[in-house]
């Protein structure tokens, strides 16, 4: 169990589920979290005074092992990455992550933190079980044999062995969580890095505001998901990395929609009903992804249960603050909050 005063590194603070996890231990009152990310301060989507925050490519060896030094619980969650639209075009920037996980790993071995978190992803999952949009949830042993996405999710897969070995060669506890595609506010919502959620918003607000009743729909619609709100997320991995498990987990909701019912979710928020274009050569994906939660449940008692509805809400009035009437334009990079 971690106390207050153990110092606690978040590798990728920076970003979206990076920076909800240092505000929620701020929140819990920890006193010493170290926040690192490869960004410029300013364009970190959220960033806390409180936090010891550095810029770091921790890519490079000797960052690794600068910020690694006093830490007693490590949380991964740095990587080069996106949805669809990004993995899709950048397998090498995906793949090479792999050296942020490598030389993390390799200064805890060295400086043994109590912990070790990688996040890991639904990527994982072998393609032949994900052909179908009433795809059967995806257990844990359906990672193998494998055949990740290609690029990010052999990336995921390495990393999770590595980690598995760590453990076995070097006594190092490591967690790794496989999350399945989370939403929320604070999160990339433009710019070619966004998933489906925010990317969906997005176009739904443009649409409102400019009165052009219209949206853009990568594939046919008619593909699968489930999406994990964020505070799922961080209730799911401060439990697994608190607890005894040391295979990787799922950690994703099992509500699984088509992209049309997201789209019809979100259109319900807004008060507005779009004209659909689909995109049928844009990037997709596997065509059906759902988490099968059993082992979450069993192994820890609970499991994401979070509505869609309920977080598409937050999502969406969190992404029209920041694109709305009171900023000035659309398009262009918003996100950032610095608190203060
Ligand atoms: P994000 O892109 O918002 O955050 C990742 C952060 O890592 C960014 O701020 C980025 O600047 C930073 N980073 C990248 N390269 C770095 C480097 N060399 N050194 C230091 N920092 C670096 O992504 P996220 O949604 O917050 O995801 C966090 C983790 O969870 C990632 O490992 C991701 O692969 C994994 N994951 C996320 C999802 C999801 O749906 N969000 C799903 C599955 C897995
Ligand atoms: O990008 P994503 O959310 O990633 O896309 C889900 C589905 O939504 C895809 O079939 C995509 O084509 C469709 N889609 C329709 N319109 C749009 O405008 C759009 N933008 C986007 N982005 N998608 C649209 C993700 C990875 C993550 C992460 C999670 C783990 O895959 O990209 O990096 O690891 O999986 O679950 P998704 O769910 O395919």
């Amino acid at each position: 169990m971690t106390t207050k005063t153990q110092a606690i590194l978040i590798a990728g603070a920076g970003g979206f589920i990076g920076g909800h996890l240092v505000k929620h231990f701020l929140s819990e009152g920890h006193s010493a979290i170290r926040a690192v990310d490869i960004k410029p301060i300013d364009e970190w989507y959220q960033a806390f005074p409180e936090a010891d925050n550095r810029v770091r490519d921790l890519t490079e060896r000797n960052a690794c092992y600068e910020v690694m030094e006093g830490i007693g619980q490590v949380y991964n969650l740095a990587a080069d990455m996106g949805g669809m639209g990004f993995i899709e075009a950048h397998k090498c920037d995906c793949m090479l992550s792999v050296l942020i996980n490598t030389h993390l790993l390799m200064a805890a071995r060295d400086c043994r933190p109590d912990r070790f978190m990688f996040s890991s992803s639904a990527c994982v999952y072998a393609a032949e079980k994900q052909v179908s949009p009433d795809v059967t949830a995806l257990r844990e042993e359906d990672a193998y044999p494998a055949m990740a996405e290609d690029g990010y999710g052999w990336e995921k897969l390495f990393s999770e062995r590595m980690c598995r070995h760590f453990m076995e060669d070097y006594g190092l506890e490591t967690r790794v969580p496989r999350f399945h595609n989370v939403y929320g506010p604070n999160g990339t919502f433009d710019g070619g890095r966004e998933k489906a959620p925010a990317a969906i918003c997005r176009k739904v607000i443009q649409a409102k505001l400019s009165g052009k009743h219209e949206i853009e729909i990568w594939g046919d619609g008619e593909q699968t998901r489930s999406f994990m709100y964020i505070d799922d997320c961080l209730k799911g991995s401060r439990m697994i990395m608190e607890s005894d498990v040391r295979e990787p987990l799922n950690l994703g909701s099992d509500e699984l929609v088509t992209i049309n019912r997201l789209v019809d979710i979100v259109e319900d928020i807004a008060g507005i009903k779009l004209k659909r274009k689909y995109k049928t050569d844009a990037p997709t994906g596997v065509r059906g992804r759902n988490s099968d939660n059993a082992r979450i449940k069993q192994l820890l008692g609970w499991a994401p249960s979070i509505s869609l509805e309920w977080g598409l809400e937050r999502t969406y009035r969190w992404i029209y603050d920041q694109m709305g009437p009171s900023r000035s334009m659309i398009g262009q990079s918003y996100g950032i909050e610095v608190a203060q």
